[in-house]
């Protein structure tokens, strides 16, 4: 249409032809699964939308899909329904978990955080996996706070890497007003450099938060780190309660949240399901998705954990993906320790996005040239920072907005 503008109530138009479509073709796939087998079709069912519970016909199933969105609640991830899925075969599982992502996501791109521990050691806290905590006699020497221009050099020259987003780690409890001053500074500074920025400092108190997003942060990392009847032992210094409340802070402030857990840790597989369905309920649940496993530190109370099945970690990779279906979910920690073969299995199971670059904060990292590698040998390409994934307006899974 030469020299006329395309309205926006086209382009709408289109978008919601186009999505309504997907949701066909996804619940026609559901209907083939449900017929396929006897244990699918409410675990498909239920992730399409809750109102989908007391479907008994295709037609009614497409009848919800193209009622207007109902994201008002959320779609509750009970403990058994998150371990339901991890008792799925193996096939199974990765089926769905692929279903779910391709609806989603871009397969072949993945989104590349580089980190940098801007406060390094001699935290008051006790975590039982962390090299940083003072009380255990790690290799890992206290460091007074990094100067703003090192950690804008580090960004730089991640961002020449082709890293998209920079997280900053603090060894900190929670950070002391005088403390967060040359945080901010750096977030500025980063977010200039037209990174992504990211920072991890523990607890927040009020108001902290709203400092940080002024500054231009956008993701505030908190984690969860496990399944709430497992937290008390790992960590006595806190409760899980503490973590909820920053990641309050974070949302009411504006901003994205990262928020993840740790496995390998000795926790049970239903422990793993009750972690990965905390984080799929909150509402909404976290734009980014960290999976970490383990790093066994000598020095630390887990240093002898036994490593997990590296089929159980891409497990949880999979129920991650299928619980949150818009989030970035990524493979974090324990990259290292994973041969190529397991770390391709958990991109197929969901994961698209990697802390990037040859050290995580105290540990290591797979570098950048064997990441290359992999991923040329992946045909996966890098994100973009804008085709990040908007923020989920509720649990509940996009297919079911139509
Ligand atoms: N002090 C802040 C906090 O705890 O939120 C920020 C830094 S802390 C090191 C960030 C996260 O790193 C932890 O929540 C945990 O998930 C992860 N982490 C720490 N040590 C780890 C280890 N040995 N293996 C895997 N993940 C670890
Ligand atoms: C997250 O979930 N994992 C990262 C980041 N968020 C801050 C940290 C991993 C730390 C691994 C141990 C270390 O290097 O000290
Ligand atoms: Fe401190 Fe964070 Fe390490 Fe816990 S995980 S000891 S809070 S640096």
């Amino acid at each position: 249409m030469a020299g006329r503008d395309v309205s926006c109530d086209v382009i709408r138009d289109v978008i919601r032809d186009v999505t309504r479509d997907v949701i066909r073709d996804v619940i026609r796939r559901a209907g083939c699964r449900a017929g396929l087998t006897s244990v699918q079709p409410t675990l498909i069912i239920d992730r399409l939308a809750p109102t989908f519970h007391q479907a008994d016909s295709m037609d009614t199933l497409e009848k919800h899909a193209q009622a207007p969105d109902t994201r008002t609640a959320a779609t509750r991830w009970t403990t058994d329904r998150a371990a339901a899925l991890f008792e799925l075969t193996f096939a199974d599982l990765m089926f769905e978990a692929q279903q779910v992502h391709r609806a989603h996501h871009d397969a072949n791109a993945v989104q590349r955080s580089t980190l940098l521990s801007i406060k390094t050691g001699g935290c008051p806290e006790d975590c039982g996996y962390c090299p940083q905590a003072a009380r255990y006699h790690t290799d890992v020497d206290n460091e007074p706070m990094l100067s703003v221009d090192a950690v804008v050099e580090a960004a730089r020259a991640a961002r020449a890497n082709g890293a998209t987003r920079f997280c900053m780690g603090a060894a900190w409890r929670s950070p002391k007003q005088r403390e967060l001053e040359p945080v901010l500074a750096m977030v500025r500074e980063v977010h200039a450099l037209g990174l992504e920025t990211c920072a991890t400092l523990g607890m927040l108190r009020p108001g902290q938060a709203e400092q940080l997003r002024d500054a231009g942060l956008d993701y505030y990392n908190h984690n969860l780190d496990t399944a709430p009847e497992f937290y008390g032992e790992i960590v006595s210094t806190r409760t899980q309660d503490d973590r909820l409340d920053t990641l309050a802070r974070v949302r009411a402030a504006g901003m994205h949240v990262c928020c993840g857990g740790i496995v390998g840790m000795g926790e049970t597989r239903r422990e793993r399901a009750g972690l990965i369905a905390t984080l799929a309920n909150l509402d909404p649940y976290p734009e980014s998705v960290p999976i970490n496993h383990l790093v066994p530190v000598a020095g630390t109370p887990l240093e002898h954990q036994e490593a997990l099945d590296p089929l159980e970690f891409v497990r949880t990779i999979a129920v991650a993906r299928i619980t949150m279906p818009r989030a970035m979910v990524r493979l974090s920690a324990g990259r290292e320790a994973m041969s190529d073969a397991v770390q391709a299995l958990c991109f197929l199971a969901g994961a698209n996005s990697v802390f990037y670059g040859d050290r995580l904060l105290t540990t290591g990292n797979p570098d950048v040239e064997r990441d290359h590698q992999l991923f040329a040998r992946l045909g996966l390409h890098g994100l973009d920072p804008q085709a990040a994934p908007a923020r989920p307006a509720g649990a509940m899974p996009a297919t079911a907005a139509a």
